[in-house]
């Protein structure tokens, strides 16, 4: 009896839908690059903003100092403005700065009493140029930054909410300060700054210039130190020259 053999087949597998270990990986690898560029392009975008509003803030801060000393005259007109006690020997120069029962900003009524004032909490070490008035070597120091009101700045959240300290007192805006030079300059010629009690002898039939002829040129400084930063740095500067 003839038999038949069968010929054993080999059996294949079915097809399963899925993925091999090749193919995830690479996809990982796409999804990862993909990410990495949106991430990086998000901060891109948060360091532009924050660039942005601290910009305009500084701009704004040092607008207000303009804007409070728009109407100043260039030195105390009740007074006697800047002077030398001795007006022959010009000895005992008198009148830079704010007068003594000017004790707070709101209290200020020429250019000369700005000189040397921070408003705002940032270190003498981080102001730029010579700190002080004369004679004085340190700065002026007084709360802020200020409005064009002499005013504190709160700092207001994003829904326009001030915040306050432990005892409910409004917080100053965190991390700004103001600061502000005067300095006399050249009628002739701006950039030639004068010290304080500089005044011009008279030459041939030239008079004299007297100390309190001089156009006074005003920098503010905007500075802001961020909750992470060890130091406070200027984002703007505003100068202008107040003419005689
Ligand atoms: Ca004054
Ligand atoms: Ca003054």
């Amino acid at each position: 009896m003839p038999t038949t053999r069968r010929t054993p087949t080999r059996r294949v597998a079915p097809a399963r839908p899925g993925f091999t270990l090749i193919e995830t990986a690479l996809a990982t690898v796409i999804i990862g690059v993909g990410v990495l560029a949106m991430m990086d392009a998000f901060q891109g975008f948060l360091r532009a903003n924050s660039w942005s509003t601290q910009s305009s803030t500084a701009t704004l801060l040092a607008g207000e100092i303009r804007e409070m000393s728009r109407t100043f005259p260039r030195h105390d007109a009740f007074a006697g403005g800047i002077y030398f006690e001795n007006p022959t020997a010009h000895t005992t120069f008198r009148g830079w700065g704010p007068e003594p029962d000017e004790t707070d900003p709101s209290m200020f009524d020429d250019i000369d009493d700005f000189d040397g004032a921070v408003f705002g909490s940032a270190a003498d070490s981080d102001l730029p140029g010579p700190v002080g008035v004369t004679g004085a070597g340190v700065a002026m120091r007084y709360p802020g930054p200020i409005d064009a009101f002499a005013a504190v700045i709160p700092e207001t959240d994003w829904a326009g909410v001030t915040a306050t300290d432990g005892a409910g007192a409004d917080l100053p805006l965190q991390g700004w300060s103001q600061y502000v030079r005067v300095e006399k300059v050249d009628p002739a010629d701006y950039t030639v700054t004068r010290a304080d009690d500089y005044y011009e002898p008279a030459a041939g039939a030239t008079p004299e210039l007297e100390v309190d002829q001089f156009p006074l040129r005003v920098t503010v400084w905007a500075l802001y130190q961020g909750p992470f930063d060890t130091s406070a740095r200027v984002v703007a500067r505003h100068t202008w020259v107040v003419p005689r």
